[in-house]
């Protein structure tokens, strides 16, 4: 089956099996989220699920799920979330996760913080074994001299033998703007990520970095399609 047709099977499983009436449900963002969020919308118009509110992890998001009538909120007013779904660019066997491709990584990092259950939803080209090696990790930056932010980034400590080269993402040939107004720079290694967790920490550290795309021990589990069918991987 097609690759629309594995994001699909997921982002519907993932809304059939994890949404109960009455919850607060976290919607990500990206190709794979967009059929949970279309699944979730179909079934609070037929009555199937019913109370459901939903946040969005991007303006994107956002105009989906009102296009489909799916009530919003905010974390201010809903600060805990019940379950979040989402996609991501890069999965490991621990269920760590590179996203943020899309470009709304800060915001589905500060809802998905705030998840019960976080369900990834991914077609199986995702899988890998080490992160990074697939394409970006993205690292969103203040505007405020972001060449500097770009040039320490370069210099990340534990990253040093990848030979890391960083790339301001950019629009139809402008810097992109995200939904909070900043940057992103893009990191582009030649190996995996040695450390993980330390250089989620010393990318974090360098003050012009507002957040980056290296989500660790967030992921409550995987739901992955393939030509084989769908799996359920648990952390
Ligand atoms: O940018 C993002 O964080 C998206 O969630 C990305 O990780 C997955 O997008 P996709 O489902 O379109 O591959």
């Amino acid at each position: 089956s097609s690759t629309e047709d594995l994001k699909r099977v997921v982002g519907y499983k993932a809304v059939d099996d994890y949404v109960h009436s009455g919850m607060v449900v976290g919607l990500g963002t990206g190709s794979t989220a967009y059929y949970a969020i279309e699944r979730l919308g179909q079934k609070l118009q037929e009555g199937s699920l019913c109370d459901v509110v939903g946040i969005p992890t991007s303006t994107k998001t956002e105009n989906q799920a009102k296009s489909l009538h799916i009530p919003l909120v905010t974390l201010d007013t809903h600060p805990v979330v019940d379950v979040a779904i989402d996609g991501a660019d890069e999965v490991d066997k621990y269920l760590n996760l590179v996203k943020g491709r899309g470009g709304s990584l800060f915001r589905e990092k500060m809802i998905e913080a705030e998840a019960r259950k976080l369900v990834v939803i991914v077609d199986e080209s995702k899988l890998v074994e080490g992160l990074g090696m697939t394409g970006a990790v993205p690292v969103e930056v203040t505007p405020f001299c972001w060449k500097h932010t770009l040039r320490r980034l370069l210099g990340v400590e534990c990253l040093a033998e990848c030979n890391v080269s960083a790339t301001i993402r950019r629009e139809k040939g402008n810097i992109y703007v995200t939904d909070n107004n900043n940057y992103i720079v893009d990191l582009f290694l030649d190996r995996p990520i040695p450390d993980i967790f330390l250089a989620a920490r010393q990318i974090s550290e360098i003050v012009g970095v507002v957040e980056h795309g290296i989500f660790l021990n967030m992921a409550n589990l995987c739901i992955v399609s393939g030509k084989e069918g769908t799996r359920v991987i648990e952390r």
